[in-house]
């Protein structure tokens, strides 16, 4: 039965429409700090599924406009919230994919990020000071998307990323860090956006990442652990972005997360049989997007999941969004 199940993309659709329109839900308003984030994973998502004509543009546009803090430069993850550079990434990636950069003052933009490097060339996340190479990600990408890379000290960036890496081959948070599949997917993603993958011994760090496919399919995020559907996207994406993605066994993943689509009523949980939610059905989605294809194929715009665009591993963007940005310049 499984065999038949395939990707239900109108539902999909049609469920993240509905998500960012019911206000007062329950996903709604236990999402709200991060309402940002989530617009950037709903509206990725429909652009994957050729859908992003179904939402008004200049509306998301103004509501983006309204988290922006005009004195600091920084975005917060809703009306009235404090700024953060994630939630700033989440701004900067939802105006690349309307091509609505035109909008912002990027040098203030970028001043705020750039403001956020430490004389270790690590990031913090916002005024409080908290550092994770997550940060040091969050700060490479939206630089590098507002062409303002100049700002800051990259080589030092790098190596503190470098400075995360362990004996595995994986990268943690933090200098001696324990090595998860998302801090690992930050710190790939920062080597590839300043052209660094060197650093990286591709077959051992590979096999630390095949070796989270579990035996129903699923991947997780480190040893031990259970598989969920958003690892599809940490681990996924950074074995493309080292030429290692075809260690996968991409049939079992891909009737792992197709199981754990809501067939009728919409959006993929994090493991079959969870409620549903739009984080999962970004990275299940993503996943679809990019399995298993070697980045220089894929980087020819060859898709592999049908009906679903394909997208790029390092910024987390489509790739035409991409692709728009740096031949634009
Ligand atoms: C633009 C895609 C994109 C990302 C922005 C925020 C960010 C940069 C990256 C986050 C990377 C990260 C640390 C992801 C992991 C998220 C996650 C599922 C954490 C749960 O970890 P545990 O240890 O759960 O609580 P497990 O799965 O290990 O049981
Ligand atoms: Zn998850």
């Amino acid at each position: 039965m499984a065999d038949e199940v395939e990707l239900a993309a109108d539902q999909h659709v049609r469920y993240i429409v509905t998500v960012e329109k019911k206000k007062d839900s329950f996903e709604s308003l236990v999402m709200e700090h991060i309402r940002l984030n989530g617009a950037y994973w709903g509206l990725t998502t429909l652009d994957l599924l050729h859908k992003l004509h179904a939402v008004d543009a200049a509306e998301v546009v103004d509501w983006i406009m309204s988290c922006y803090h005009p004195e600091s430069g920084g975005f917060g993850g809703n009306v009235g919230h404090d700024p953060h550079v994630l939630y700033t990434l989440s701004a900067v990636q939802v105006l690349c994919l309307f091509d609505r950069l035109d909008v912002l003052d990027v040098d203030k933009v970028a001043d705020y990020v750039a403001g956020l490097q430490n004389k270790d060339g690590s990031f913090s996340g916002d005024i409080w000071g908290e550092v994770d190479t997550r940060f040091s990600y969050i700060a490479l990408c939206t630089l590098s998307l507002l062409h303002r890379l100049h700002k800051i000290d990259v080589q030092k960036a790098v190596d503190f990323v470098v400075s995360c890496k362990n004996l595995d081959g994986g990268f943690g948070a933090m200098p001696g860090g324990e090595s998860h599949a998302g801090q690992i997917f930050c710190c790939v993603g920062a080597l590839a956006i300043t052209g660094s993958l060197h650093h990286i011994d591709r077959d051992l760090l590979g096999w630390w990442l095949c070796e989270r496919q579990c035996k129903d399919g699923g991947l997780n995020g480190r040893p031990e652990k259970l598989a969920d559907v958003c690892y599809s996207w940490w681990v996924l994406s950074s074995l493309v972005m080292i030429d290692r993605v075809h260690w996968i066994d991409k049939e079992k993943l891909t009737k792992f997360i197709l199981n754990c689509q809501d067939k009728e009523n919409g959006g993929i949980s994090d493991r079959p049989d969870n409620a549903v939610d739009i984080y999962h059905t970004y990275f299940g989605i993503a996943g679809a997007a990019f399995i298993p294809i070697p980045w220089h194929f894929y980087r020819l715009s060859l898709m592999e999941y049908p009906g679903v665009k394909p997208l790029d591993p390092a910024y987390a963007l489509p790739l035409h969004v991409v692709n728009r940005i740096f031949l634009k310049k």
